[in-house]
């Protein structure tokens, strides 16, 4: 009997490295990149500042030390920094803004993950003795709790011109600006010459097995290098992370269209299945939010029971089921989750009816 393939929709950091990507770094030049000799860490490192239009970056080795280098690097403790209230930083990254770099966090609630810029300037409080210095506005692109949705270029246009002119730094959780940019058919860099540095993730759509980019200016990535140090994620040979991001950056970018497509596809199929809802104006990228709440179930019964027929999903609470697409996952592949998800929604119901 042939073993059918789990189709796992859970997060798309579960994709594994391309053979080019294997061979690249089998083939690797390495040298301690602690004392700058690594040399494809610094091919990477030049090429994703430049498709980035910045002056410098770095390697380090998650998303979640991306942001808390930069939030360390854009600011002092003690400072209050403005965030979307489900921003990543705010949400899963284990307090690292209060407990390690000593921030103030200022959530601010949005529809669609977008800031307001109203909201934000309201928020910001007059330089006075008794408050906390307001220095950093953080956005995140795609936001990954508000279903993938794009913040556009005009949006961080306006974002940014508040920031500046209230002498604060504006930074983007790019973990996934390269879907966005893909997503509207421009240029990466029409989004990020809005902010003043930023991150993005080699590890989820682009397929690599680790590692994410600090960018920005000499200045500030000098200081994200230190405080990468700090962390302890100073790697040695880390050309073998960096290898695989280089053919990411050259070869992987474009075919992240197919991922959209996939979700497009998933997200329309289960729209029109009874008990499910899906707001169609949020899939936007690679990822489809399911609310499951007429159900009657905790969100962790109906992954189990897709579980059961083989499709993984993943959880961001509340009734909410994130399904998301990446390299690996064909249209047959959302079309066996499909099935899945028919078969749980008309198992869950039977039980209610019964
Ligand atoms: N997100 C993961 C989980 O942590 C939820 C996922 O599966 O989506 N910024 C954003 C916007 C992210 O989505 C993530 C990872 C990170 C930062 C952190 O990256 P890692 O996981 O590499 O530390």
């Amino acid at each position: 009997m042939t073993k059918v393939e789990v189709v796992d929709l859970r997060s798309d950091t579960v994709t594994l490295p391309t053979d080019e990507m294997l061979e690249a770094i089998r083939h690797a030049r390495l040298g301690d990149d602690v004392y700058g000799e690594d040399p494809t860490v610094n091919e990477l490192e030049a090429l994703a500042a430049e498709r980035m239009g910045k002056e410098a970056a770095v390697l380090v080795p998650s998303g979640t030390m991306a942001n808390l280098v930069s939030l360390m690097s854009n600011t002092k403790r003690g400072d209050l920094v403005i965030l979307e209230s489900e921003a990543h930083m705010y949400w899963y990254e284990a307090g690292g803004l209060s407990a390690i770099a000593g921030l103030l966090p200022w959530p601010l609630k949005s529809e669609f993950g977008v800031l307001n810029p109203d909201v934000v300037e309201a928020a910001i409080r007059p330089r006075n003795i008794h408050f906390p210095e307001p220095t950093l506005i953080c956005v995140e692109n795609t936001h990954n709790r508000h279903g993938g949705t794009v913040v556009s270029p005009k949006q961080l246009e306006v974002l940014g011109y508040v920031a500046r002119t209230h002498g604060m730094r504006f930074y983007m959780d790019g973990a996934r600006i390269f879907n966005a940019a893909v997503a509207l058919g421009v240029d990466v860099k029409d989004f990020t010459r809005h902010v003043d540095n930023l991150m993005f993730c080699l590890s989820k759509g682009l397929s690599c097995p680790a590692g994410s980019l600090v960018i920005g200016t000499k200045d500030f990535v000098e200081r994200a290098r230190r405080n990468r140090k700090v962390l302890g994620g100073g790697m040695r040979q880390a050309g073998i992370i960096a290898a695989a991001g280089i053919v990411a950056l050259e070869k992987l970018v474009q075919r992240l269209a197919d991922d959209h497509r996939n979700a497009r596809f998933l997200a329309e199929g289960c729209a029109r299945v009874e008990g499910l809802s899906v707001d169609l104006a949020r899939v936007q990228t690679n990822m489809v939010v399911l609310d499951i709440s007429d159900l009657g179930v905790e969100d962790g019964v109906f992954r189990s029971k897709l579980k059961e027929h083989g499709v993984l999903a993943g959880s961001i609470g509340r009734g909410k089921v994130r399904l998301v697409t990446h390299r690996g996952i064909e249209k047959e592949h959302v079309e066996r989750a499909m099935d899945a998800i028919i078969t749980a929604v008309d198992d869950l119901r039977g039980k209610a009816d019964a």
